[in-house]
């Protein structure tokens, strides 16, 4: 227990906490106390990080007054609160968020340099914790930013991986993955709470035993448990005085070590049971488009599932909370399937824990509970065998079961002698083998269920989930993913949001529709010498970050062209690499002269699920094109390709501001949304983009002329993918069939023809997002591309107005459509 018992009758007791002055003499008191009392060393013999850490801490205070007086004022108002469950949170650097949030930017600028520190090499020294794989722990995380922002009551619940996303690295050529040890110098944004640790159960057996008012229920006998202790991260809003809490569980053993074990001398055994469950929360499952079936990962998924509810439910709600009232106090949002076992765990607390009857207890839980799905891929949809969910949560197979049976039920009544509609939409699979399906368990339950842009909500309710929105269509919304633009803007982009603000004033940063306001500057020749030289001052930054980080040169006087997402086929990376392939072999082979070549510079960043085979073999191949084009001098100067290794939030930051060319290519029909080209349009670059996902909003937003759309669109893929046949067009397009024989003939890996060969003949014969069937279309935007870009005014124009209409893209904006559709908080 905390608080009142508090024997003192000193006014701070209870608050308020007094926050150290914002001033550069209060900053540096406090960063010196800190150094000090925290580090304990003085700043003549502080190390890099201990400054770091000491700075880190002194914001810390400056934002730990509105926290807990946040937290006071939640407790007080007993509003209903977003609970969002997520796996994943891609949070990024924290510092330099935090220090903006607090408009203390300047006075620590200031501060640093007083004791003779640059502020720069403490920013560098933060490891961004890569909680997440790619959009999906993004989005997660500029959902807190913004909830925060628009002080909505939420806890961001999810789990403290000790490694996160792993560490990129390339050797000759190919990718090698590293731990990505973000912990090991210390974490100074996260508060450990022992004390609110949460007992969770797995395995066992299920038993019926009569209760104290003799009625017969059902009893969990678990063979194992876990702990999980809770580590709290602020979550501050922009300059409005909130800062809610992200929650993150880290499992832990209920006994360290067996005393008696080691007392005989079989020290490995007597940490066995510490070492097993400590890995539930030591990675992160490094896949976001497939699921494995992997034990650990359903134990991951429950592990932070039951120690969330059991948080709010037991620590968070007043003792004397009356359960029945749960949904006017609790909204859980279900970010993708991986927290969806979350559903049975409600109704098993509140039927074995709190003695509620069936019935009650199922009203409440669908009326707590709503389903984000962010896929389209259909392996991307987890099911969990029942053989693994029942030896691993046997109590929660039983509830699953009940639930299918009665929703079973409805379906009959609602469809009368309809069974093999039945089949169809049981939550239980019966092929290949018995398993549990995720996304319908969470559909059933959930009171809505949306997708993350327009093009992705219609083809959910009309080819993934058709049979359920036919029963239900009032459940199904959408919800267009959104980006927040205090990171992805303000902190990232400073040049641009000193000109926007200079030209509009600063509403634009928690109210990004008036980004709008921009519109006429796009036809004022000064705004817009201003907003190139934005750009170039941006691809300065990027050339000295890429320098020192990489070793890559990026000239300045090219269009920069960019590629920045999860590696995956349906991405297709591999038709951004024929581009360029195609580009290089028009110069080498004579057909183009090399000055006739727009000046092009290409950035790729992906990272490969280690082990998505062919995945790493696209990331091969792009390196090897990069050395060969870089090193030719048939196309200095005119085409460069440069790869940096480990793509993350960090990098994001420098990337985006400085690109020109924003490259969303999927094909379409498969990319549920995308983020990247949310953020890219915001920072001024132009899209060359198929009509997929967001892209379809944000061509409708800034315009036909001011984005390069090409490729097939969702129907007229679904027409051609009976009897595709790739070989068809590399045998009619010479130029497809020259650009792939050249990359085929070993040209770019040194004559070595095999280490080709994976992605070649996947190209050729199989082909499963249509790369070769949209390569025409594609080269034929990307001379639009070039066309448009030969005219910098032009060019400058469509990016402005590509600025000005994408303020739809606020991850405000999709909050107020939660709250608004689903939430109703
Ligand atoms: O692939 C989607 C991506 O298109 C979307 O922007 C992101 C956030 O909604 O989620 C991604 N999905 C996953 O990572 C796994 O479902």
């Amino acid at each position: 227990r905390i608080g009142p018992t508090f024997r003192t009758s000193h006014p701070l007791a209870s608050g308020p906490v007094v926050q150290p002055a914002p001033t550069v003499d209060g900053f540096v008191e406090t960063f010196l106390g800190e150094l000090n009392y925290g580090q304990g060393v003085l700043l003549s013999q502080s190390t890099v990080n201990d400054q770091y850490l000491a700075l880190a801490r002194t914001v810390r205070r400056y934002l730990m007054a509105d926290w807990l007086e946040t937290g006071a004022r939640r407790r007080q108002a007993q509003q209903k609160t977003v609970a969002y469950l997520s796996a994943e949170y891609l949070l990024g650097r924290q510092l330099g968020n935090n220090l903006l949030a607090t408009n203390l930017q300047d006075v620590a600028d200031a501060a640093m340099s007083r004791c003779g520190i640059d502020i720069a090499s403490l920013r560098a020294q933060e490891v961004e914790p890569g909680l997440g794989n790619g959009g999906l722990g993004r989005l997660a995380a500029c959902f807190v930013d913004s909830l925060a922002t628009m002080d909505v009551p939420c806890i961001g619940y999810g789990i403290r991986y000790e490694y996160g996303i792993f560490r990129q690295t390339f050797e000759g050529d190919r990718q090698v993955e590293v731990p990505d040890s973000w912990l090991s110098l210390g974490s100074p944004w996260e508060f450990p709470h022992p004390e609110r640790q949460v007992l969770v159960h797995f395995g066992g057996r299920t038993e019926e035993v009569t209760d104290e008012n003799g009625r017969v229920v059902c009893r969990w006998v678990p063979d194992w448990n876990v702990v999980g202790m809770p580590y709290h991260y602020m979550v501050p809003g922009h300059r409005n005085g909130v800062v809610n809490t992200l929650r993150l569980w880290s499992a832990k053993a209920t006994q360290a070590f067996d005393l008696q074990i080691f007392n005989s001398g079989d020290y490995a055994e007597a940490v066995r049971a510490q070492t097993f469950a400590e890995n539930i929360s030591k990675v992160l499952y490094p896949e976001d488009s497939t699921p494995q079936g992997k034990e650990l990962r359903l134990q991951q998924q429950y592990f932070f599932v039951a120690c969330s509810l059991h948080d709010f439910i037991d620590n968070t709600l007043p003792h004397d909370f009356d359960l029945r009232r749960l949904p006017e106090r609790l909204v859980v949002q279900l970010n993708d399937t991986h927290p969806v076992i979350a559903i049975p765990e409600l109704m098993r607390i509140l039927v074995d824990r709190k003695g509620f009857d069936w019935d009650e207890a199922w009203d409440i839980t669908k009326r707590c509970f709503a389903y984000t799905c962010h896929t389209l891929l259909p392996e991307a949809l987890e099911v969990w065998s029942v053989e693994l969910l029942g030896r691993l949560l046997p109590r929660h197979l039983e509830i699953i079961y009940r639930i299918n049976e009665e929703f079973l039920e409805e379906v009959r009544e609602a469809f009368p002698g309809d069974e093999m509609l039945v089949r169809r939409m049981s939550v239980i699979a019966e092929h290949p083998e018995r398993s549990v399906r995720m996304a319908y368990l969470a559909t059933v339950a959930g009171s809505k269920v949306n997708g993350v842009a327009e093009l992705h909500s219609q083809l959910l309710r009309d080819k993934v989930l058709p049979d359920f929105s036919r029963m239900w269509p009032d459940k199904f919304t959408n919800v267009t993913n959104g980006i927040t633009p205090r990171r992805f803007v303000l902190l990232a982009n400073r040049r641009l949001s000193d000109l926007v603000t200079d030209t509009i004033g600063d509403g634009w940063v928690t109210d990004l529709d008036r980004l709008r306001e921009l519109e006429p500057y796009a036809d004022d020749a000064s705004f817009r010498a201003a907003f190139r030289e934005v750009k170039q001052g941006n691809k300065e930054r990027l050339a000295a970050l890429l320098r020192v980080r990489d070793g890559l040169e990026i000239p300045q006087d090219s269009m920069l062209d960019v590629m920045v997402k999860r590696l995956h086929e349906y991405k297709r990376q591999t038709l951004k690499l024929l581009h360029i392939v195609s580009l290089y072999d028009d110069v080498v082979s004579g057909r183009v002269a090399a000055e006739d070549l727009t000046p092009r510079t290409v950035v790729f960043g992906a990272k490969a699920a280690p082990g998505y085979h062919l995945a790493k073999e696209i990331i091969f191949l792009v390196n090897a094109v990069a050395d060969t084009v870089n090193a030719d001098p048939r196309v200095a100067g005119r085409l460069s390709v440069a790869f940096p290794a480990n793509y993350n939030v960090t990098l994001a930051e420098k990337l985006i501001p400085a690109a020109d060319l924003s490259e969303q290519i999927s094909l379409a029909g498969k990319e549920a949304s995308g983020t990247g080209n949310m953020k890219f349009a915001l920072n001024g670059a132009l899209t060359i983009g198929t009509d997929d996902g967001a892209n379809v909003e944000i061509r409708r937003l800034v315009g036909d002329d001011h984005f390069f759309l090409f490729g097939m669109t969702e129907p007229e893929v679904e027409r051609l993918r009976p009897g595709y046949t790739p070989s068809m067009y590399y045998e009619e397009d010479a130029r497809l069939r020259s650009t792939i024989d050249l990359l085929a003939s070993g040209h770019f890996t040194g004559g070595d023809r095999q280490a080709v060969a994976p992605v070649i003949d996947n190209l050729l014969h199989q082909d499963a997002f249509m790369a070769l069937a949209d390569f025409r279309s594609y080269l034929d935007a990307q001379e639009r591309v070039e066309a448009a870009y030969a005219d910098p005014d032009a060019w400058s124009r469509s990016a402005i107005l590509n600025v000005a209409r994408s303020g739809f893209f606020s991850s405000d904006r999709s909050m107020r459509d939660y709250l608004d559709r689903i939430w109703h908080a």
